[in-house]
């Protein structure tokens, strides 16, 4: 089989955000743009000859082709073997255990997570390492480097694999295996929760759940586990069959992008519990009837709860958000006496602290759970979490969130996103803000008293590695916080993003409206950071 290199030139701004490249389909399209990045990825690598790569993506359109050109790149610059899923499946969450099961060298995953798919949409692609996560920073700028300075890639003359069918085939030197997407995911969801107490929960007749797969790639995952495996109705399942441009819809788990299943779940004959998760199956949105649980209080009470699945019942060693997520977990983890570690936005930052033990679970505000057993959030994971809680203790959705404020005091949060703002504009806004921090404290905003206010910066305990400009936190001194950071994940203009939060202890006063229990702070937020003058935006475009 012939081996070529071919002469290139380099790409501007192919740069990692949050989670990997994320561009318009259009941008991916250009001739050798994969090819780049890709050659770029393997450039930063050390010792991967005769090893195991994965491959596999959350189905949106490009999906298959750019499969077929990392087969081929695999194969010229030396892996041994690559694993991909059937159709070119794996949800991000199932990448990560196949790389841990099959101790893979590593994992490509295509995926622009919730963003919206098809010819004029979005389209991405990540490394992530031995352990099963994301690419650590101090690797995403070595691929960034790669990629300003490359001049040629490899790859191999051949014909594309068929990714239809579950077989073993060559490609040159290097074995690839068609590997079922599910099977190794599905074990490990077995491993860790109370499968028969999940299935006497779904068979007690007063009990229904709606899961709302936004025709992204979690699916055919939700169809085998919660229906095939643990008895859900036929039908649980909505939107089941992945799509490439998810059916134009846009696969982000929320109150507003899964508004059919918010729709069902508000009927009096409507299930008892619901579910959503997003294009790549890492995200999720938990609902009751009458009930939505906020991220930051699903991370909090899946702490407070976790010994109930036997994957957990020995406890946990820590738990780990990132900054802008609520406070509520930190309350448990003193109630557990255990550390709670703050870090910045991105999954990759949990790594290290999970593989130093230091951590069990982990959560963000951005609708994302999970735990050690992979190194990705984890969707269904967060709802097979909550469906072994409910079934161990025999509480609705809304009984067990109200519980747990009485326990520990409600911390009333919301994320408030301005999208498509003139990148300028929104680094304008974050400068004033940063240079403001260092004048706040002491000062009354409001009719609150600024405690902190800073522009956060992290410094890893595992491996002393420094992260600086990961938003602006101003803390009040009754506890309250607004926080302001520019999201890595967008392609289009810049995203600013607005999170407030604010705690209360008398369970008399749990059930304000959020945002009029928020409002103060959220007016506070818009004359310090001048949102009107500086965006031109009256209002969010969303508001979770
Ligand atoms: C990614 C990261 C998450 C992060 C989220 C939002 O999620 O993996 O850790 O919280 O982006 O990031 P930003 O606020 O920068 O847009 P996903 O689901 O898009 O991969």
């Amino acid at each position: 089989m012939n081996s070529r290199c071919v002469e290139t030139t380099p790409f501007a701004g192919q740069k990692p955000g949050t989670s990997g490249l994320r561009k318009k389909v259009s941008v991916f399209k250009q001739p050798n743009y994969v090819e780049n990045f890709v050659q770029s990825i393997f450039n930063a690598l050390e010792g991967y000859g005769g090893q195991t790569l994965v491959v596999g993506g959350d189905g949106r359109y490009f999906n298959r082709e750019v499969i077929q050109i990392i087969l081929k790149m695999a194969a010229a610059n030396g892996f041994g073997r690559v694993l991909v899923g059937q159709g070119g499946i794996l949800s991000t969450p199932a990448a990560s255990c196949v790389i841990r099961k099959h101790k893979a060298f590593g994992g490509i995953v295509l995926s622009a997570s919730h963003n919206p798919g098809g010819p004029s949409e979005d389209f991405g692609l990540k490394y992530n390492i031995t352990n099963g996560g994301p690419a650590p920073e101090k690797v995403t700028e070595a691929i960034f480097a790669h990629t300003q300075k490359i001049s040629e890639y490899r790859i191999v003359d051949a014909a594309d694999i068929d990714l239809e069918r579950v077989h073993a085939t060559r490609l040159g030197d290097m074995a690839v295996e068609v590997i079922d997407p599910i099977a190794d995911y599905a074990a490990l969801m077995q491993e860790l929760f109370d499968f028969d107490a999940i299935r006497g929960l779904l068979a007690s007749g007063s009990f229904s759940l709606c899961f709302d797969a936004m025709h992204a790639v979690t699916g055919p995952y939700a169809r085998k586990i919660l229906e095939d495996m643990l008895g859900a109705a036929g039908g649980s399942v909505i939107h089941g069959e992945p799509l490439e441009d998810f059916g134009g819809g846009h696969p982000d788990p929320n109150l507003v992008h899964a508004h059919e299943l918010v729709e069902r779940i508000g009927k009096p004959d409507g299930p008892l519990f619901g579910a959503a998760s997003d294009g790549d199956g890492d995200r999720n949105m938990i609902m009751g009837r009458g009930r939505f649980v906020t991220p930051s209080d699903s991370l909090a009470i899946i702490a407070a709860n976790a010994t109930a699945a036997p994957g957990y019942a020995g406890g946990l060693s820590g738990i780990a958000r990132s900054m802008p997520t609520s406070l509520a977990a930190d309350r448990v983890a003193d109630a557990l006496n255990i550390p709670c570690f703050e870090t910045p936005t991105g999954w990759k930052f949990f790594g290290n602290l999970l593989d130093a033990e230091m951590a069990t679970v982990c959560g963000e505000e951005s609708f994302g759970t999970g735990s050690n057993h992979v190194r990705e959030k984890d969707g269904l994971w967060a709802v097979l979490m909550w469906l072994n809680i409910l079934a161990a203790k025999k509480m609705t959705v809304d009984e067990i969130v109200r519980g747990h404020w009485q326990t520990y005091g409600r911390n009333y949060y919301s994320r408030h996103d301005y999208e498509g703002v003139d990148s300028a504009a929104a680094e304008g806004l974050m400068d004033h803000l940063r240079a403001l921090t260092g004048t706040l404290e002491g000062k009354s905003l409001g009719g609150y008293t600024v405690a902190f206010a800073d522009d956060f910066a992290y410094t890893d305990p595992v491996d002393g590695s420094v992260s600086t400009k990961q938003g602006v936190r101003i803390g009040f001194s009754d506890g309250s916080r607004i926080v302001f950071r520019l999201s890595g994940t967008g392609t289009e203009g810049a995203t600013l993003r607005l999170y407030v939060e604010r705690y209360e202890p008398d369970p008399a006063r749990h059930d304000l409206e959020t945002q009029e229990a928020l409002a103060d702070l959220i007016a506070i937020a818009g004359d310090t950071a001048e949102i009107r003058a500086r965006t031109g935006r009256d209002a969010p475009t969303v508001i979770t």
